[in-house]
């Protein structure tokens, strides 16, 4: 491919990043941050109550914290939430008369987040192009009426990202349920529902089984396809502890990841003062993008032949009483050649025979997975191959063994756990009902992928946000961004004004609501609420900050307003319970059994923990025993040249851009980089710093990004998400579990004459 030189390599900002992944890097992002968010609010003091036993949970991430009696483990990522959060700016209606909904458009994400918390209730008035406050009182006759005028409750949407806590989630479902629909898309859909529709089929649960207890015994880690350091920051202290024991910890991923490389605490003044910082990955196998399957079945290969080798590396009265499917994922590996399985993954024989050393040698082991898993048409096969892995040595119910779904939002899983789910189990209803003398749809609902068809396709006509960034989170933004300009009601219920809000349907309300980190005071009083993290403890959350303004209301209040004026008949409380949430957590009490004594258990610091019943090696499968489930047919991508993969900044939480910085992948200040291999660079004839296009197969494209040389798998590229997500288009999506395949898609590169779009 011949390409001329002329033009200036573009590297400004682009560097190489040389440090640890925390240290005093981390300590100046958390100061700058508080400088510009919080300027000399007194509300500083907000840092030191997150994950305290009387606090608040950190709304960062949902790694757990050790008993939540700790002292403050300190976060670079959970400060820059808190603070984003804690914010002394506003959006006030003065600043919705100041901008008109056209300019606001062209605001980037950074921007338009940045300008601050909204104060008050607003409507879009498309004769003057601005939002003008509403009260409360018409905010809900307005989102009551457009719902009641629907044929069908199923032409409404319910949206749930997963910031919610239990008790919002939980009055949220209610409401739907009561309208007449399970249309419920949710951001698990788009992150693990991978895991929640493949492990129930492999060990009966949708779940992680470990606890943070279990990573002080386990023998080995593995880490597939996440980022810690940068999106579980609190795990590096786990995993930096694992280290210093002498556990290995094994890596898989396509980029080389500072975060699971080397860490500095922030909390270790020795290492602060000295050049020290703990060594984490013990072997770092730089797979390609979407060659995981081909990977574990590598690892299980050379499983089988150690096993025949040396004896008792299969786990054969493990298998005998718990499992069934042993012979046909057997014959599966058998059938799989070394040839497809390196040309699959990128990676050597003798590689991935040494991960399978590990694994052999270790008594007990923890496979921990994330996004590079679940976000493939493949996703739930990955994740079934992962369970296949730790049954073949009996992984499950011992002590320091288990399978760890690095989970996203902070109470994502406790908002599933809590009825937010497309998918309801008859009995779940049927409590439900009985609890509420309502009578719930037995019909199932739309996912994500689902909802934003429906919309598309005219077949679903309102959408209500709890929460979240919808249009902008999923895939094909011109579809999506259509799809909801055409409804005739769209409700954000969020904390912060984003682009989703600017997507006008007949009806368009932004309706305020409290963060986590504030005081929630309702009718008996002040209300705290409850969450459940990634290892599946429940425990309460109490905010304390100062409301960023008298108008804003709490979740449970916002959606009980809107129920009443959906359901003018309806047989629910909702007074009563957004008065005082205990009631709330009574109604979960009624409806989940492994809820008992709620209100009482949770009370107790750390709260508590739900049943895993892998733990007790109990399989809640049809037939009572776990299942291998093979694969034969795994996805082939050894044809595709070049697979893009869309992944996180530092300075980033999902569609909110904190800033354009990127620290530990050495990028200032910009995201138009696609990182790519220096050999496929060659290859295409590019050079660090050249602007390229990037096509897909269908010809979405992305214009004018800069493509830099990049610790990657060759074969693999990485782009920022939301930016990249004009690649990806609707229905290319895992069939097992609607969710997009935002992690594998197919490219060409070629040189660009367009100018760069992404920069601060
Ligand atoms: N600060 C911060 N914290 C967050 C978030 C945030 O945006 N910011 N988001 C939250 C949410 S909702 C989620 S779901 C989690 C996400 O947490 P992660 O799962 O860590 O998220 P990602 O950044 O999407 O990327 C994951 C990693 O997968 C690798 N990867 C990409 N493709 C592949 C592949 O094919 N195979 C393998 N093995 N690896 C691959 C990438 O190189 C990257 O290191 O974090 C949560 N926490
Ligand atoms: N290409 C690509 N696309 C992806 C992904 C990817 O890896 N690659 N990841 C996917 C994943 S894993 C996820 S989870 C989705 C994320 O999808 P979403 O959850 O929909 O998106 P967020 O960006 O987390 O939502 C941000 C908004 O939430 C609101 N908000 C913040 N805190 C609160 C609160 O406490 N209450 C309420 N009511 N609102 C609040 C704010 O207004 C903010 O603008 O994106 C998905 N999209
Ligand atoms: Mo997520």
């Amino acid at each position: 491919m011949a390409h001329s030189h002329d033009a200036e390599a573009d590297l400004v900002g682009i560097s190489d990043y040389r440090g640890p992944a925390g240290g005093w890097g981390a300590l100046g992002a958390v100061a700058r941050t508080v400088r510009e968010q919080m300027k000399a609010s007194p509300d500083t003091r907000a840092l030191l109550q997150m994950n305290q036993p009387d606090g608040f949970d950190c709304p960062g991430c949902a790694w757990p914290d050790p008993k939540h009696t700790s002292s403050f483990e300190f976060c670079e990522n959970g400060a820059k939430a808190v603070t984003w959060e804690a914010t002394v700016k506003r959006v006030d209606p003065d600043f919705f008369a100041r901008h008109t909904a056209s300019e606001l458009w062209t605001w980037t994400d950074h921007k338009l987040e940045d300008a601050g918390r909204l104060t008050e209730p607003l409507r879009y008035d498309p004769e003057t192009d601005h939002y003008v406050p509403i009260t409360w009182e018409e905010a809900f006759a307005r989102g009551g009426a457009a719902l009641r005028a629907l044929d069908h409750a199923d032409e409404a949407e319910f949206y749930c990202s997963g910031r919610a806590s239990n008790e919002a989630a939980f009055l949220y479902q209610l409401f739907a349920r009561e309208f007449g629909t399970n249309n419920f898309p949710d951001c698990s859909n788009m992150c693990h529902e991978a895991t929640s529709s493949g492990l129930p089929k492999s060990i009966g649960i949708g779940k992680g089984t470990v606890t943070l207890e279990d990573f002080d015994l386990a023998d080995a880690i593995f880490c597939i396809g996440h980022n810690p350091g940068t999106n579980h920051p609190r795990m590096l202290s786990t995993l930096a502890a694992a280290s210093k024991r002498g556990v290995p910890i094994v890596v898989a991923n396509p980029m080389r990841e500072r975060g699971l490389e080397r860490f500095k605490s922030p909390q270790h003044p020795t290492e602060m003062l000295t050049p020290r910082s703990t060594p984490l990955a013990s072997e770092y196998h730089q797979v390609r993008i979407g060659g995981d399957m081909a990977m574990l079945k590598g690892m299980m290969k050379a499983l089988f032949a150690l096993d025949e080798a040396e004896g008792g590396v299969i786990d054969r009265a493990f298998i005998a009483q718990h499992t069934e499917g042993f012979e046909a994922l057997q014959a599966d590996i058998e059938a799989t050649s070394w040839t497809w399985i390196e040309d699959q993954s990128r990676l050597t024989r003798e590689a991935i025979e040494s991960m399978a050393k590990v694994y052999a040698g270790a008594e007990r082991v923890i496979v921990c997975y994330g996004m590079g898993i679940t976000q493939h048409a493949h996703g739930t096969q990955n994740v079934q191959a992962i369970a296949n892995l730790l049954l073949l040595r009996g992984q499950f119910g011992k002590p320091g063994a288990g399978i760890c779904p690095l989970r996203g939002h902070s109470n994502v899983q406790g908002d599933r756990t809590v009825g937010i789910t497309e998918l309801p189990a008859e009995d779940m209803l049927d409590r439900l009902d009985a609890a509420f003398g309502i009578t719930s749809p037995r019909k199932h609902g739309h996912n994500a992928v689902e909802a934003l068809a429906a919309m598309r396709d005219g077949r679903s006509k309102a959408l209500i946000s709890l929460g979240g960034n919808l249009a902008v989170a999923m895939p094909d933004p011109e579809a999506c961004f259509a799809a909801v300009r055409g409804l005739d009601l769209s409700v954000n219920i969020v904390t912060k004004f984003n682009r989703t809000c600017l997507l006008h349907a007949k009806e368009t309300l932004v309706l305020p609501c409290l963060g986590r980190t504030e005081l929630d005071l309702q009718a008996a009083g002040p209300q705290w609420v409850t969450v459940e993290d990634s290892m599946s403890m429940v425990h309460a959350s109490r905010g304390k900050l100062q409301p960023p303004g008298p108008m804003v209301r709490s979740e449970p209040a916002i959606v009980a307003g809107l129920a009443r004026a959906a359901l003018p008949q309806s047989a629910v409380d909702w007074e009563g319970m957004t008065a005082d949430y205990d009631r709330i957590r009574d109604g979960i009490e009624a409806v989940y059994p492994d809820f008992h004594d709620f209100n009482l258990r949770v009370r107790k610091p750390g709260g508590f923990r739900l049943t895993i019943a892998p733990d007790d090696r109990v399989w809640k499968t049809p037939s009572g025993k776990a299942q291998f489930i093979a694969h034969p047919h795994a996805e082939d991508n050894a044809a595709q040249p070049l697979l893009l993969t869309t992944i996180r900044s530092h300075d980033q939480y999902n569609t909110t851009i904190y800033s354009y910085d990127d620290r530990y992948r050495g990028v200032t200040g910009r995201r138009d980089v696609i990182f790519a291999n220096e050999v496929d660079l060659a290859m295409l004839g590019l050079s660090h710093g050249d602007k390229v296009d990037v096509t897909t197969p269908t010809g979405r494209m992305l214009k004018g990004f800069t493509i830099v040389r990049h610790a990657i798998a060759r074969g693999s590229l990485a782009a920022y998400y939301p930016e990249a997500n004009c690649l990806v288009p609707l229905d290319d999506f895992d069939p097992a579990s609607g969710t997009p395949a935002y992690k594998s898609i197919p490219v060409t590169v070629t040189a660009s004459g367009w100018p760069a779009v992404h920069r601060a």
